[in-house]
């Protein structure tokens, strides 16, 4: 019996063009549907666009237009933009089809057929951008609590949707289910700030403007946009009356939100799918925001990257691994063109890229093109075959958990073995040897983990992963099999021809920033010599330091070397060996278990002789050295900004 997954994005407001925040969260879905098609699951991913409300009436009038014009050349850019970053969606559904317009109407009639809606006066408080009602108490200054901006005084006849009836059901949903909100500290925040000071029955239509879905049995109101949203991810099930999706992909398996959103699908939705007599959704997820110079990147505030222009200029793979890999799923990032540089050269062009190129350059210089049929594995390639194996443990590992940044790197931290793999096996030197049958298992062994490793890419990058495998002269495509069968080692038929081409991501040279860097490394001996402080440096160019927590795992002297420690690290997804001089300050098992900080991204270098894949970071003065710890515990992973 195969599983199903049902996904869902946020449906978008078409109320300006999309912005790389958007292209987060449906670049994300999009991988997590991927993946479930390749673990064999029946998969459904749904996106669209939300098009009714004052917002948007607002927006049309102000461009002198029709609301539906308005918003029908907003949403073809929306889709080119989808296109473009290859979303693999089953369906796009848009609130102003009349296939969602007539479900609505349904699933309000009945709402007020048994009396879960009843008519009455709204007066309150009002934020437009946000479509929010708000109750004195919760606005701020005047304010709306969410977004800062001046909410409106609304008086009117409205129906209200009874929320306070189901309050006690939804909180002891919640409670029984912990997996239901992500992350947990989401959970809490509902809880205490939202459902126990207690839920007022919510305002759910409005007569003062128009654009809207008419309320069916009193036409001059129409349904609050946020009920008119929410259904959308029944009503393009073809719930109520089409039932055979419904009942298919019925609860949705994962709604993934921005965090700010996560109230209206933690308390609003839940409630009416209670009301509906209806499956709640399996899981909420609640992730951070990509911010900009500190602040969340929004249309209002024109400070939004558009992503058609980064995928002109860095090709869709590029921008997927970016959004993909840069941010831990949950938390905020901020967003630079710099850091997305450093990705590209650093993990793309430097590890991936490089690896195919070198192994093929390899297969060819030493085996005229032709992948060997490997010999007797040794050690050195039986501990390569198990990462491959335990990088895709970790892939699905983290994959249920839609942690896809940590899925990424378990990928990258195969990469970078099979890269340490080709440095220690060193076919050149098995070929000046003459020692033909290890250099063919070797040149094999790289050969199917470069095939495996774009298996495993399948679910991020769209075009990578079948590039690498024409490169390495296979036929068929790496999506042709399920995942764990793909995975199995030995698959790669030797005899293949391999076809190396042009590398697979070439470097991005920034010669405006690398002048920019040689100016502050001349600038700084003056400096340090006056005051022992270095040049100035820009916040872009801080944010390059990927600086993270790590957890000590082990940690022993280096033969020889009296002053080096070698830890083993724990570091999101992965294992890492860092090499520290501090074998003076600190014995080996006063270190074991401690959270320290350190370069992630430093380019790895070995000390005498030992790999250091980066630094840790302590503070020193006179014969004093400190190793630094943050002062509780965050967990490995954790950014330090
Ligand atoms: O809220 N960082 O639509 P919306 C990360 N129509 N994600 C971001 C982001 C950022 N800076 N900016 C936007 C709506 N997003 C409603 C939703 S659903 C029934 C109705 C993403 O166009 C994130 O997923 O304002 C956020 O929740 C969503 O876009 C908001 O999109």
């Amino acid at each position: 019996m195969k599983n199903k997954f049902y996904i869902t994005t946020p449906i978008y407001y078409p109320s300006d063009n999309l912005h790389i925040g958007h292209a987060y969260t449906t670049v994300i879905a999009d991988a997590l549907a991927r993946y479930h098609r390749q673990i064999g699951d029946d998969t459904y991913f749904l996106t669209g666009t939300d098009e009714h409300g004052q917002k948007i009436q607002r927006r049309a009038e102000a461009a002198g237009k029709t609301p539906q014009q308005f918003v029908d050349e907003i949403v073809s850019g929306i889709r080119d933009l989808w296109d473009l970053l290859q979303i693999s969606n089953d369906d796009f559904i848009r609130t102003t089809e009349s296939r969602h317009e007539e479900r609505v109407q349904r699933i309000f009639q009945r709402l007020y057929d048994q009396g879960d809606i009843y008519k009455s006066e709204y007066e309150g408080l009002y934020c437009t951008p946000c479509e929010t009602f708000w109750l004195e108490r919760q606005v701020v200054d005047g304010k709306c609590p969410d977004c800062g901006r001046e909410v409106e005084k609304v008086k009117e006849e409205s129906y209200f949707f009874k929320l306070s009836k189901y309050a006690d059901r939804l909180l002891a949903h919640i409670e029984a289910h912990p997996e239901f909100i992500q992350p947990v500290s989401r959970k809490n925040e509902m809880i205490n700030n939202f459902i126990k000071p207690g839920l007022e029955d919510l305002c759910v239509s409005r007569t003062t403007f128009s654009w809207g879905i008419k309320v069916p049995f009193d036409p001059k109101h129409v349904v609050y946009v946020w009920l008119d949203a929410l259904t959308n991810y029944i009503t393009a099930l073809g719930y109520p009356d089409e039932p055979d999706l419904f009942n298919r992909y019925w609860p949705a398996d994962a709604h993934l939100v921005g965090k700010e959103i996560v109230r209206f699908h933690t308390i609003i939705w839940p409630i009416i799918l209670m009301a509906l007599d209806l499956p709640l959704p399996k899981q909420v997820y609640g992730h951070g925001w990509l911010v900009l110079d500190g602040g969340k990147m929004s249309k209002s505030k024109g400070n939004v990257v558009d992503p058609v222009v980064l995928v002109d200029k860095y090709g869709v793979d590029a921008i997927r691994y970016y959004l993909l890999r840069e941010v831990p799923f949950g938390a905020d990032g901020t967003y630079s063109e710099d850091a997305l540089i450093l990705r590209i050269n650093t993990d793309l062009a430097n590890d991936l890229g490089n690896l195919l190129h070198r192994s093929l350059s390899m297969i060819e210089k030493f085996a005229g093109g032709i992948v060997p049929t490997p010999h007797n594995y040794e050690e050195l390639d039986e501990a390569l075959i198990q990462e491959a194996k335990t990088a895709l443990a970790k892939v699905m590992g983290h994959m249920e958990k839609l942690e896809t940044s940590d899925a990424v790197s378990a990928i990258f931290s195969l990469v970078g073995k099979a890269n340490k793999y080709i440095d220690e096996a060193a076919p050149w030197a098995l070929n000046k040897q003459g020692k033909k049958e290890r250099l063919a298992t070797v040149l094999y062994t790289m050969a199917e983990v470069i095939r495996i490793t774009s298996v495993l890419l399948v679910p991020f990058l769209v075009e990578t992963p079948e590039r690498i495998w024409q490169q390495l002269g296979l036929s068929g495509k790496p999506t042709d099999q399920l995942l764990t069968e793909a995975t199995q080692w030995g698959q790669f038929p030797a005899g293949t021809k391999v076809r190396k081409g042009a590398p697979i991501f070439p470097r991005i040279e920034v010669e405006k920033e690398e002048k920019t860097e040689k100016k502050t490394d001349q600038a700084a001996p003056a400096r340090a010599e006056k005051d022992e402080t270095k040049a100035e440096i820009t916040i872009d160019e801080f944010a390059k330091i990927d600086l993270r927590v790590a957890q000590v795992l082990a940690a022993e002297k280096v033969e020889g070397a009296d002053k080096l420690l070698r830890l083993t690290v724990k570091l999101g997804g992965e294992e890492r060996q860092i090499v520290a001089g501090i074998a003076k300050y600190y014995s080996p098992a006063e270190l074991i278990g401690k959270e320290i900080v350190v370069v992630a991204n430093l380019k790895p270098v070995k000390l005498r002789g030992v790999l250091s894949q980066g630094m840790l970071l302590a503070a020193s003065q006179g014969d004093k050295l400190a190793v630094l710890t943050p002062d509780r515990s965050v967990g490995d992973g954790a950014q330090v900004r």
